[in-house]
């Protein structure tokens, strides 16, 4: 079994005062320096849009973020600007040991379609090519945590699980946004649900 971390999404726009701040956000960087180094491989994600993309709520005369639309026939939450490429808010957060991670993998480029997973579009009709990257590599199982934990840290745990990757899940490692109360803990529960393993990254890291 060859393992690789995967963090994902962990961008200043996700951190406390940032555009789409997950409450203590922040947290999940000590932990992800943490596990860095007890890892061969590691993969982090980046959400990464245009200006003016269609998950924005800006986008959309009257409505607010966090309320939901219709787009090209699916359900889309509107977000809060966020990520847009190149913008301080897209970079890994600051205090992020980005000097260990071996592969970038960038999502949600396209101006009408969202992409939560770090491996497919919200409605899967591209793939991001982290799958084939890591079968390319051997690695059949991996360790993930990121932001946020409800939103697009479960579309990656499902998504890969799919992809007949082993996952464990870092409990410490990951928050979420909960737009209703409990969300993070039900992803939680259905990430364990769909396969994953979920532990604390002392578990991981006691006998390194
Ligand atoms: C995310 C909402 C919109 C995430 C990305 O990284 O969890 N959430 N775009
Ligand atoms: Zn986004």
């Amino acid at each position: 079994m060859k393992q690789a971390l995967l963090l994902v999404d962990i961008q200043n726009d996700f951190l406390p005062g940032g555009a789409l701040a997950v409450t203590e956000g922040d947290a999940v960087v000590p932990v992800a320096n943490a596990l860095m180094p007890a890892f061969d491989y590691v993969v982090a994600s980046q959400d990464w849009h245009p200006p003016h993309h269609l998950s924005f709520a800006a986008e959309h005369a009257g409505y607010e973020p966090f309320q939901v639309t219709e787009l090209d026939g699916h359900d889309q939450v509107l977000w809060p600007v966020h990520c847009v490429q190149g913008a301080p808010g897209a970079g890994f957060a600051s205090a992020l040991d980005i000097a260990g991670i071996d592969h970038v993998v960038r999502k949600g480029m396209e101006r009408r379609l969202d992409s939560y997973s770090a491996f497919y579009d919200n409605h899967h009709l591209n793939a991001t090519g982290l799958a084939d990257h890591l079968k390319a590599r051997d690695i059949d199982h991996l360790v993930v945590l990121g932001l946020a934990a409800d939103v697009c840290v479960k579309f990656t745990v499902v998504d890969a699980l799919a992809e007949g990757f082993g996952v464990t899940l870092v409990r410490d490692g990951v928050r979420g946004v909960d737009m209703q109360p409990g969300d993070t803990q039900a992803a939680i529960d259905a990430m364990q649900v769909a396969g994953a393993t979920i532990v604390d990254s002392s578990e991981l890291l006691t006998g390194l």
